[in-house]
């Protein structure tokens, strides 16, 4: 590919108070310490687009713990199987969580550090209380989709000629992951910014899902290391 077709997007996820400390009810470790340096990719003139996501659930949403029945609804430990409304042959096993970013309360607000005046989308994801939705581009049961699940990233993406997305937010190993891999199926290079992100569990971060993301084909940078322009 030549430098004339190098076309980079930023995806800033889910930069929001519930995954930050020190009140968020989903809080990830040092989550508010990245923005300085989020701030500093949204100033650079090289992203053609500039995408905000914003997990965004309604109440009932499936994946909070207190909406399943005792035993099994433990925060952080307890799973779920979700099955496809559409397909019943289609399921797949997620975690269950404390209550987070609930549509329109202040755990669900962009944090304040963010400079939210730079981007130039802000997408809503999660909405559909039947189905987790860690990937800003769809959830996980696509055969068929289920209706209005498609987030349009991609379309957005491909009308801006975008070639290759760089990831940062919260948290890394679940929304940031799962929306570079599914890029990276979608055809655009995904390239994760590790010091502009933070994970749940630091230890398996490092251990084991950077290397399961990099076996996916997404790359995984240091912003230090790291040139817009080539
Ligand atoms: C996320 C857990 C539950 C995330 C969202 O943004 O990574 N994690 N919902
Ligand atoms: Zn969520």
């Amino acid at each position: 590919m030549g430098d004339s077709d190098f076309r980079p997007a930023l995806l800033v996820i889910d930069m929001q108070e519930d995954f930050c400390p020190p009140n968020g009810s989903l809080a990830v470790a040092e989550g508010r310490s990245i923005a300085p340096l989020i701030n500093t990719l949204l100033a650079l003139p090289a992203f053609r687009l500039k995408i905000g996501t914003k997990d965004w659930h309604p109440p009932d949403h499936i994946s909070f713990a207190h909406n399943h029945p005792p035993p099994d609804n433990q925060p952080f430990t307890s799973t779920t199987t979700i099955t496809n409304p559409l397909n019943p042959h289609e399921s797949y096993t997620t975690r269950l969580w404390p209550a987070h970013c609930i549509q329109s309360t202040p755990g669900a607000a962009l944090i304040p550090e963010l400079d939210a005046a730079r981007l130039s989308h802000v997408i809503e994801k999660g909405t559909d209380a039947r189905v987790e939705m860690y990937s800003a581009f769809y959830p996980p049961l696509r055969d068929p989709p289920v209706a209005g699940a498609d987030s349009g990233l991609a379309g957005l993406l491909r009308a801006a000629g975008v070639t290759r997305v760089y990831v940062v937010g919260l948290a890394a190993d679940f929304c940031v992951r799962h929306t570079a891999e599914d890029a990276v199926r979608e055809g655009f290079e995904a390239v994760v910014v590790e010091d502009a992100t933070r994970a749940v569990e630091p230890a398996a971060w490092e251990a084991v899902v950077k290397k399961e993301m990099q076996a996916c084909g997404v790359q995984i940078v240091r912003a230090a290391d790291w040139e817009v322009r080539r």
